[in-house]
């Protein structure tokens, strides 16, 4: 008998409208045609109790203490963590935008300590590839202006950006970089080579934790 494969998870990361929106999706769709198993997932999710504190803090709506929409980015992660588990276990890879990253790198971006905000998400399943779609927050400037959630700002972008920077040179091993200022197909075709090579690693490798 076959052992049953667990599925990947891949996480997309980057500044505000680097496209990751599009690229999972664009991801997503390549797998399903293929015959891969695929779920595609998004943090924060917002439907959650935790979810909606999260939404209406981000609108505007609600103001509450840096430590504490922190600490309540994470704990939206780990109430999703049994389901994602089991998910990857049955089979099914998983393409998620956003993710324990992006919890360090905004909070960071609002000066408190790189340590104090990587705490909470330490034990959450550490992703099998982060795909780091990278570009300039100037840049980015031209596909629009920036909406009207709280941290659609260009000077606080570049922030979030530098602690993305780090992460990538640190994380060089499962991390991989691309240059989201090229044009969507070339990108989508670059991702989906890189996703055909960490699908091939997946049988050898079981699931770890951030550590
Ligand atoms: P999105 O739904 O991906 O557009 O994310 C909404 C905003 O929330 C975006 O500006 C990035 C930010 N964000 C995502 N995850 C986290 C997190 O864990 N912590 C903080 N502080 N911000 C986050």
């Amino acid at each position: 008998m076959n052992p049953l494969r667990r599925g990947a998870f891949i996480v997309f990361e980057g500044v505000d409208r680097t496209g990751k929106t599009t690229q999972t999706r664009l991801l997503f769709e390549w797998l399903i045609k293929n015959g891969i198993k695929a779920k595609l997932i998004h943090f924060p999710e917002r439907s959650s109790a935790i979810g909606q504190v999260i939404n209406s803090y981000l609108s505007n709506a609600q103001d509450l203490p840096d430590e504490v929409i922190h600490l309540m980015f994470s704990a939206n992660r780990w109430e999703h963590m049994k389901s994602i588990q089991n998910e990857l276990l049955a089979g099914t890879t998983l393409i998620c935008d956003r993710y324990a990253y992006s919890g360090a790198a905004y909070t960071v971006a609002k000066g408190l300590d790189f340590n104090w905000c990587c705490a909470p998400d330490r034990g959450l399943i550490k992703p099998d590839a982060v795909f780091y779609l990278k570009a300039q927050p100037e840049e980015l400037i031209s596909r629009g202006s920036y909406g009207m959630e709280r941290y659609e700002k260009l000077d606080f972008q570049r922030k979030v950006a530098k602690v993305f920077d780090k992460f990538c040179t640190q994380e060089s091993s499962y991390w991989h970089e691309f240059d989201a200022s090229q044009n969507e197909e070339q990108l989508q075709k670059q991702i989906a080579e890189k996703a055909e090579e960490v699908l091939k690693l997946i049988p050898e490798q079981s699931l770890e934790k951030l550590t």
